[in-house]
């Protein structure tokens, strides 16, 4: 898409000044996945910003954990956002005093922190997980050791189904995009368009998960969608999906369970604001060295434990 080619052409000229990778994830609006040099998820790009060997600045377009986890694992190259205020309500929704009593309580408890979470969270946590990889992750937990999984319940219950763990404690918390997709939203979707699978992310609730055909994360969804023989497909995600999944499927349709899962966080990200930030570098993501050296250390060990 380039709806805007002036502005495209100026941004453009100011990434090859700066040298910039720009990286989008999958749930940013579409112009500016399709001036990004990489779309993915959140650890895909953080790997892709710590692997790059030529640009000397990340220019990443996502929410703020994201670009924390890119500097975790690279610090020493600068990640700039477009719009600092693009937060992630879900990783807010666990604070280290908060976290720090409900450990008191479950002391020999494993902490495993979805990358939703803020560096700082990062650093109390014994080991990260994706939603791509939660389950290999709780799983490599010795099975009488409990586990506390934050911060999102519906991926802790996706989790706790799928391998029947029952010492897990988790953390209340939930993404309010994905709390909007609601059970009657999936038979409304399905009822319009019969015959379509109907994909849904793990961080849904479990009511809508126990409708859909697959429950898979956005790079699950990238996969899925490709190599199915199905024309359309219904996605019960943030809907920034579909417009990856409409780039890579030219031949397939893809339609929202409901157009309400729209992350305000992920919109604040505009072309107008890439443009700005290539020209102002305004807003670079600062940690703290204590806080980077601790916080990589449950992202390594979900690397070494997993191989991916
Ligand atoms: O880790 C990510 O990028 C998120 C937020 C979701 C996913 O399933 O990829």
């Amino acid at each position: 898409m380039d709806s805007n080619p002036a502005l495209v052409s100026r941004i453009d000229q100011l990434r090859r000044k700066r040298n910039a990778l720009i990286l989008a994830h999958n749930y940013e609006i579409g112009e500016v996945q399709a001036i990004a040099d990489h779309v993915g998820d959140s650890l895909q790009l953080a790997r892709i910003a710590a692997e790059d060997e030529d640009a000397e600045m990340i220019l990443f377009c996502g929410v703020h954990f994201m670009a924390e986890t890119a500097v975790i694992l690279r610090p020493e190259r600068p990640v700039h956002m477009p719009d600092p205020n693009a937060g992630c309500p879900l990783a807010n929704m666990v604070s280290s005093r908060q976290l720090a009593e409900v450990r008191a309580e479950h002391p020999d408890a494993a902490v495993v922190s979805y990358v939703n979470t803020s560096a700082e969270i990062k650093t109390h946590s014994d080991i990260c997980c994706t939603s791509a990889n939660a389950v290999a992750v709780v799983q490599s937990i010795p099975e009488d050791r409990e586990v506390l999984f934050l911060p999102d319940r519906n991926l802790g219950d996706w989790v706790r189904r799928q391998i029947g763990r029952q010492n897990m404690v988790i953390w209340n918390g939930f993404c309010p995009t994905h709390n909007r997709i609601l059970e009657r939203h999936v038979k409304e979707a399905r009822a319009e368009r019969p015959g379509a699978p109907v994909v849904v992310h793990p961080e849904c609730r479990p009511e809508v998960r126990d409708l859909a055909d697959e429950i898979a994360s956005t790079g699950g969804m990238v996969r899925f969608c490709a190599e199915s023989p199905a024309r359309e497909f219904i996605i019960g995600t943030e809907i920034g999906m579909l417009e990856r999944l409409r780039r890579d499927n030219p031949g397939k349709s893809f339609w929202p369970v409901t157009e309400l899962a729209d992350c305000p966080n992920m919109k604040l990200t505009t072309l107008e604001k890439v443009l700005w930030e290539l020209e102002d570098l305004e807003h670079r993501v600062v940690l703290p060295d204590e806080v980077v050296d601790k916080a990589r250390e449950p992202i390594e060990r979900m690397v070494e434990i997993l191989g991916n």
